[in-house]
């Protein structure tokens, strides 16, 4: 059984908590943060204090995540795998009518905190010849009505992720991308601001992606032999497809 180490944000729900389990299945260590401390504490609750270390605090605060760096257990300390997943959308309306604090949430989030956290862990990552997994998405490269800022927000990982594989050139250190189309987690729930129904709606009958399909995508990425680096990858479910442009026409 590995001992190696993943740091995986946004653990609670979706793709992060199907792929702590994941690892935890794979028997790596697993570092787990995100704002519910109960579903992080219910997950070391099943696992043990020795397999899964909670980190509970928000992203954006860049005060808890150095504090929660500097006081990892000693067996968690050495950190192989980074996984920035924690993120999300708010709001799917045209530019032009969104709510502005909605946009600046999604850039804390999605932006400033990925950024911060990889900055930050960099050293170890490094010093382990480790490895980075970076949630960006379809709408980094495709726009659609309402993707506005969020689109934006992925774009960046996109592009951040293909900088950090140049800056890392000779280091050992992975980098990969990962941009997934429609996927059913919790994450139309939290975009409509709570609307179960929406969120039911858009994904009934289009045989979304699971979080278990990004856990086990994310599963095989780290474990490929150490010479191999998958440095972008989209994913979509079949369903799914790009379509032309729009006119307006008066
Ligand atoms: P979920 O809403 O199911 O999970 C999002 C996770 O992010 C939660 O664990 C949440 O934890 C965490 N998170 C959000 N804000 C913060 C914060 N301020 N501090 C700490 N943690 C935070 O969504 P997904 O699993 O679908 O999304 C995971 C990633 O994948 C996101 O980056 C998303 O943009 C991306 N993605 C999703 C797709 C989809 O269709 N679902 C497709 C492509 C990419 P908590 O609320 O407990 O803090
Ligand atoms: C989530 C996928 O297409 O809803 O990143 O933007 S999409």
């Amino acid at each position: 059984m590995s001992t190696k180490t993943v740091w995986i944000t946004g653990a609670t729900a979706g793709f992060g908590a199907a792929t702590a389990e994941r690892f935890l299945a794979g028997g790596w260590r697993v570092i787990a943060s995100g704002r519910r401390a109960e579903r992080l504490t219910a997950l070391v609750a099943k696992y043990g204090a020795d397999r899964v270390h909670a980190a509970a605090f928000d992203q954006r605060d860049e005060g808890a995540l150095r504090h929660a760096i500097d006081t990892l257990p000693p067996a968690f300390a050495e950190v192989d795998l980074l996984v920035n997943n924690a993120g999300l959308a708010l709001g799917t309306g045209l530019a032009q009518e969104s709510d502005l604090a909605q946009w600046k949430q999604m850039i804390d989030t999605n932006v400033t905190a990925l950024v911060t956290m990889t900055r930050l862990l960099l050293p170890r990552l490094i010093a382990r010849r480790g490895a980075i997994v970076n949630l960006s998405s379809i709408s980094g490269s495709y726009p659609y009505r309402g993707g506005n800022v969020y689109g934006g927000t992925k774009a960046f990982v996109t592009q951040f992720s293909q900088n950090l594989r140049v800056d890392l050139h000779g280091s050992g250190v992975r980098v990969t991308s990962i941009e997934p189309g429609m996927a059913q987690t919790e994450f139309t729930v939290v975009r409509t601001g709570g609307d179960q129904a929406a969120s039911d709606q858009l994904y009934a009958g289009a045989h979304p992606i699971t979080a278990g399909d990004i856990a086990d995508t994310i599963w095989w990425v780290a474990n490929l032999p150490a010479h191999l680096d998958i440095t972008r990858l989209e994913i979509m479910p079949v369903s799914q497809s790009a379509a032309g442009l729009q006119v307006h026409r008066d």
